[in-house]
C-alpha cells in the first residue's frame, strides 16, 4: 500500500518535470491545465505575498499582515505562509514544540534560528550546496547547531541577586546583567557561552562512540563478540542518562567557577540552543556549614514524644 502510494507521487513529479521541456500531443492540454492551476495557486491582490486562498482560509486580513505573527511563535505570517504553518496556532503540529523552535527543513537549525542567522528556514543548503545550514561553522569554527540562541540564568545568593540574559540577535551576540554586586562583566558571561557551545558538542559524541571504542578487539562474528555489543550498547543507554544528570551539575560547577560564586546559593537556568533543543532547570545549592537545621529537628521529635505521652495519659 505504502509503496505504491511512493511510486504515484514520483511518477506524478516525473511527469510535471517532462511537460515544461517535452513537446507531445498533450503538451497543449496539459499547458492549459497547468496555468490554470497556477492561476488558483496564486492570486494576491493586495500585494502582500500572501496568497488570498490562504488569507481567507485563516481569516487574516489587511495589507501589512504579512509582517505580523498573530499566534505569537516567532514566526511572521509570511515565513508561516511559505513553511505551510497554521499562522494562528503557535503549534501546528500539537507535538510540544512551538513553530519557531521547530525545524521545518531537517537542517540542524530551529526556523526562528535561521531567520536570526539570515538563513531560509525552508532550505536545509541555504548558503552552500554541499553543506547543511546546520553543519555551517561560525568564525570560531563552532557548529551552528551548536550554537546558543538564549540563555538566561537567575542566581540569588544570601546578599544579592544576579540576571544573566544572552542572545542571538541578527547572529550577533547580546548581553544584558544584572548584577548587585557589579562583580559580573559582559566578557564572562561570552565566556560561558562560549565554554558551554564547544562542550556541547563533546557530550552530544560520548553515548554514540563509546561501544564502537569498545568492541572491535573481538571479531564480531564470535558469539561472544555480539554478547559484548549486545552489553556495551545496554552500558550506553545507561550513561546517557549519567550524562543528562551531570550535564546539570557541569553547568552549574562551570558557571560556579566563572562567576566566582561563594557560599550558599539558589540558580535556574533556561538554554535554547540554535537547534531548538531546549534545557532547563533549577538548583538550590547549600553549603554545610550553612545548614544548622539538625538541632531544630532534634528538639521537634522531643516535642512530638511529649505530646503522644500526653495523649496516653488521657485514655
Ligand atoms: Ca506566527
Ligand atoms: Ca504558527
Ligand atoms: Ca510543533
Ligand atoms: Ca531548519
Amino acid at each position: 500500500m505504502g509503496n505504491s502510494k511512493k511510486y504515484l507521487i514520483g511518477g506524478l513529479a516525473l511527469g510535471l518535470l517532462l511537460s515544461q521541456g517535452v513537446s507531445t500531443a498533450d503538451a497543449k492540454h496539459d499547458h492549459k491545465k497547468k496555468s490554470e492551476k497556477k492561476k488558483s495557486k496564486l492570486v494576491d491582490s493586495n500585494k502582500n505575498s500572501l496568497d488570498d486562498k490562504w488569507e481567507r482560509k485563516y481569516k487574516l486580513k489587511g495589507k501589512y499582515i504579512s509582517k505580523q505573527d498573530n499566534d505569537k511563535d516567532g514566526l511572521s505570517n509570511l515565513i508561516e505562509y511559505k513553511l505551510d504553518l497554521n499562522p494562528k496556532s503557535a503549534d501546528t503540529d500539537k507535538n510540544g514544540t512551538k513553530d519557531g523552535q521547530e525545524d521545518s527543513d531537517v537542517d540542524g537549525l530551529s526556523n526562528i534560528a535561521e531567520l536570526e542567522l539570515g538563513l531560509n528556514p525552508g532550505n536545509a543548503y541555504s548558503k552552500k550546496r554541499d553543506v547543511k545550514d546546520g553543519d555551517l561553522e561560525d568564525k570560531n569554527g563552532v557548529h551552528l547547531s551548536d550554537k546558543i540562541r538564549e540563555l538566561e540564568i537567575s542566581i540569588e545568593t544570601d546578599d544579592h541577586e544576579i540576571e544573566v540574559e544572552y542572545e542571538l540577535k541578527k547572529g550577533k551576540p547580546y548581553v544584558k546583567v544584572k548584577d548587585k554586586s557589579r562583580t559580573i562583566k559582559k566578557e564572562t558571561i561570552l565566556k560561558l557561552v562560549n565554554e558551554l557551545q564547544s562542550g556541547q558538542e563533546e557530550a552530544a559524541e560520548k553515548p554514540e562512540g563509546t561501544p564502537v571504542v569498545e568492541a572491535p578487539q573481538q571479531s564480531p562474528n564470535t558469539p561472544a563478540a555480539q554478547t559484548a555489543v549486545k552489553a556495551s550498547s545496554n552500558a550506553s543507554e545507561e550513561e546517557t542518562v549519567d550524562t543528562e544528570v551531570s550535564k546539570e551539575d557541569e553547568l552549574v560547577a562551570k558557571i560556579e567557577q566563572l562567576l566566582a560564586l561563594e557560599g550558599s546559593y539558589s540558580i535556574e537556568i533556561e538554554i535554547e540552543y540554535v537547534s531548538g533543543e531546549e534545557f532547563e532547570f533549577e538548583k538550590e545549592i547549600e553549603l554545610e556549614d550553612d545548614v544548622d537545621e539538625d538541632d531544630d529537628d532534634e528538639d521537634d521529635e522531643d516535642e512530638d514524644d511529649e505530646d503522644e505521652d500526653e495523649d496516653d495519659d488521657d485514655k
